[in-house]
């Protein structure tokens, strides 16, 4: 288990380097955010939020079922998000980094992704939906941003009652 860093550890506000060499520390790397992401009970996950500065991010939806599948894991690296169109989808967002804390965020409604696998082989998906929503929050990430950055005048009254609660909760 590596340690999920929180909000505002300024780590998380610093843009990530792209990964050069698709070797055996990257697999290791990937593996360990993969029992990191799933063992808290995540969907997405990027490698900024275990303190690791690289472009790579997961994301392992749950299925028809609900059931969350390695099949389904994703490993995003070096990737490059292009809007299809201009529609846009809102959705009630949550990070493992902002503990505790959902709120609604509008992004894009399609995209396609390009990126590497873990073996450096070129990829390239279209995604609507939640798939679009994860892969824009976890992309932000890897560019020093956080979902929380997007909330509306509300939202942000919202996250600082957040914030003062689980400080007094910490004491
Ligand atoms: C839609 C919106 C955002 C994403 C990004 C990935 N986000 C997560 O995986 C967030 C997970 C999360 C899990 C939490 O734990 C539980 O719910 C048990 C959580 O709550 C606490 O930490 C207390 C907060 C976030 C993908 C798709
Ligand atoms: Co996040």
């Amino acid at each position: 288990m590596l340690e999920i860093i929180t909000y505002p550890n300024k780590l998380l506000f610093t843009r990530s380097q792209e990964v050069e060499k698709f070797d055996e520390n990257l697999h290791k790397l990937l593996d360990d955010m993969y029992e990191t992401m799933i063992s808290s009970n995540g969907i997405g996950l990027a490698a900024i939020q275990v303190a690791k500065p690289l472009r790579i991010f997961l994301i392992n939806l749950l299925n028809d079922k609900e059931e969350q599948n390695k099949e389904d894991l994703i490993e995003f690296i070096n990737p490059v998000i292009t809007p299809i169109g201009e529609g846009t989808q809102v959705y009630e967002e949550g990070c493992l980094s902002v503990p505790g804390f959902f709120e609604e965020v509008t992004r894009y409604d399609r995209i396609k992704v390009d990126y590497c696998d873990r073996f450096g082989n070129a990829k390239s998906l279209e995604a609507d939906g939640l798939l679009a929503v994860a892969i824009q929050h976890e992309n932000d990430h890897l560019n020093g941003h956080l979902f929380i950055e997007k909330l509306s005048f509300n939202g942000r009254k919202k996250l600082e009652k957040h914030l003062k609660n689980s400080k007094k909760s910490k004491k």
